[in-house]
């Protein structure tokens, strides 16, 4: 299930957990507050799942495809798992559902802060367009992933700095008040 804490700052193996001792766990509805998003469904029977087809219809999710990272499955293996974990955002929300395996998402907070995301099997997350954030296996160095997207998707990321996009003072606006 998913589990999310603040990170410490040791530059150790990105694929370690990286909690702070004592750990410093943050709750759904902290992540609701930077507009992360999470559902918990069974991806045993993702093909034919009537919850996630309704989650798809009441977001708009009309793409879909799987990713299955691990090293004898995914072209350019290290270089894309190197991109993953570059700090960036895109323009759209990053939606994810893990079917198979575990990985992390870490986002920043307010305070710019990385928070470590533990997501497995059956966890689906949403984060928003312009939130700074990146990607990583974990020491089991495997998953299998559904991306969603709404209409035709747009992989495009843009590392840090990208402070000059409308999305990104949009996202930051989204804060206030919150
Ligand atoms: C991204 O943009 O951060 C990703 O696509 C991460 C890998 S998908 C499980
Ligand atoms: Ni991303």
């Amino acid at each position: 299930g998913i589990e999310a804490w603040y990170m410490d700052s040791s530059d150790e193996d990105q694929r370690k957990p990286h909690k702070l001792n004592p750990n410093q766990p943050l709750s759904m509805e902290d992540l609701q507050k930077l507009g992360v998003y999470h559902w918990k469904l069974n991806a045993d029977i993702y093909e034919s799942d009537p919850e996630l087809e309704k989650i798809r219809k009441e977001q708009g999710y009309s793409y879909m495809d799987i990713i299955t990272i691990h090293k004898d499955t995914l072209p350019n293996y290290e270089d894309k798992l190197k991109m993953f974990f570059e700090e960036h955002l895109h323009l759209d929300d990053e939606i994810r559902y893990i079917l198979d395996g575990q990985a992390y998402f870490d986002v920043r907070d307010k305070e710019d802060r990385w928070i470590r995301i533990s997501m497995s099997k059956g966890d689906l997350i949403t984060l928003p367009a312009g939130i700074y954030h990146r990607f990583t296996l974990d020491e089991t160095n495997y998953t299998k992933a559904m991306r969603l997207f709404v209409g035709e998707p747009v992989w495009k990321a843009y590392n840090r700095p990208a402070d000059d996009f409308d999305i990104r003072k949009k996202y930051l606006a989204s804060l206030q008040g919150s």
